[in-house]
């Protein structure tokens, strides 16, 4: 990590700005066990935080105004003056960011000038949440330099609103969460309607959880995720027109949906059969993960993509090709893609002695079909956002 990503960053800071930083920050990319596009819909989710961050190097400024914001991976830099009203501008990086910021300027919050510089290793558009490192890491900035006094629970719920307003997706609550609560070794089950949460020792006897990535870049943005929000909200105004004394939207049953199907129509019928069937899933996974039953998480994993495929419709040609074939080789207990979808990874339950060549034979198939060379990241479970020691600083 300090060769990667620590002393670039730093690096870059002291020659942009002649000067130390006096923070460093990292903040995580996140996988997700199971309960895909459950967290808008009062689902519960199994997500974790990875050693694959953004690092932030920092420092205040009292005497001036201005932020100064250098994306070094990009290339870019954005200054902005923390006195003024901030509205969306052209760089999507930005967005994430200045939608942090608009929620957190009011009479109350005194802000003075920053230099900041920023480099990733969490891949982008690969469906492990950058955009959520992005803007609840610079949330969690603030609240230390300027002594907001946030809960974690209110960065991560500031991290979500900048998406939805600055950058234009309707998202969840999962990534943001997963980033700001990781834990080390821990898996969180999240109950998105409560925002309550537990952990639990990810322990896979012997068994790793792969990502291979399809390569295949998206947005949320212009992928179809805004549109698949829509189609579940018209489905959740059809139930509650029927079944108004229901409380939230996993107390649906089948036979509710069913008895609504012809007035909701069939698009919205799926996604919401979907997300109800997906809810149980999750249910069944911590159940099954607690008992030690890996077998049985992953055909459920594997029931998941096929949920997502063709009901859910958010998978794509290349994660349907990773997933059916990675699911044929001898080690694997289940395989399904992973995140919003429309491209990124793929998540893979595999037996240790034979991700080696699980891996090799994967991506030879996919090269030879697609012509993209797969991406493996092999993750460990790390905490969630925190300042990095300085005293390792070189
Ligand atoms: C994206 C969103 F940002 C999350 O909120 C979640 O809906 C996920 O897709 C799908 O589970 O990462």
């Amino acid at each position: 990590m300090h060769e990667q990503l620590i002393n670039p960053t730093l690096q870059k800071f002291r020659t942009e700005f002649k000067e130390e930083p006096e923070h460093i920050f990292l903040s995580p990319g996140r996988i997700n066990i199971i309960g895909e596009h459950v967290d808008y819909s009062d689902g519960f989710v199994l997500p974790a935080a990875i050693d694959k961050y953004i690092c932030f190097a920092v420092r205040k400024l009292p005497q001036t105004n201005l932020c100064t914001i250098i994306a070094k991976d990009l290339g870019e830099e954005y200054t902005f003056d923390v006195t003024k009203e901030v509205k969306p501008v052209q760089q999507m990086w930005m967005n994430y960011i200045l939608g942090v910021f608009s929620q957190l300027q009011n009479s109350e919050n005194q802000f003075c000038g920053m230099e900041i510089v920023f480099s990733s290793t969490i891949p982008m558009g690969s469906g492990l949440s950058s955009s959520a490192a992005l803007e609840c890491g610079f949330a969690y900035i603030l609240n230390e330099l300027f002594y907001l006094h946030l809960t974690k629970k209110e960065i991560a719920v500031i991290g979500q609103k900048s998406e939805h307003t600055f950058a234009g997706v309707q998202c969840g609550i999962m990534d943001q969460f997963a980033s700001v609560f990781g834990k080390e070794d821990k898996v969180m089950m999240l109950d998105c309607h409560s925002l309550e949460h537990q952990y639990f020792d990810a322990e896979l006897k012997g068994y790793s959880l792969l990502l291979f990535d399809s390569c295949v870049k998206h947005t949320h943005l212009t992928s179809g995720y805004n549109e698949r929000r829509k189609d579940v909200e018209h489905g959740k105004k059809v139930l509650w027109k029927k079944f108004p004394e229901v409380e939230k939207f996993r107390d649906f049953t089948t036979t509710m949906l069913d008895s609504v199907k012809e007035e909701m129509g069939s698009v919205s019928y799926k996604r919401c059969l979907y997300l109800l069937n997906e809810i149980k899933r999750v249910e069944m996974a911590a159940k099954a993960i607690s008992e030690g039953n890996i077998e049985y998480l992953g055909r459920l994993l594997t029931e998941t993509h096929a949920g997502l495929s063709t009901e859910f419709e958010v998978s794509c040609d290349e994660l349907d090709f990773l997933v059916e074939h990675t699911l044929q080789q001898e080690g694997v207990l289940g395989a399904r893609m992973m995140g919003g979808g429309f491209g990124g990874c793929s998540i893979n339950l595999i037996k240790e002695n034979k991700a080696e060549e699980v891996m090799q034979a994967i991506s030879e198939k996919y090269f030879e079909h697609f012509n993209i060379q797969m991406k493996v990241y092999q993750v460990k479970i790390s905490d969630g956002i925190k300042e990095y020691n300085n005293e390792y600083i070189i």
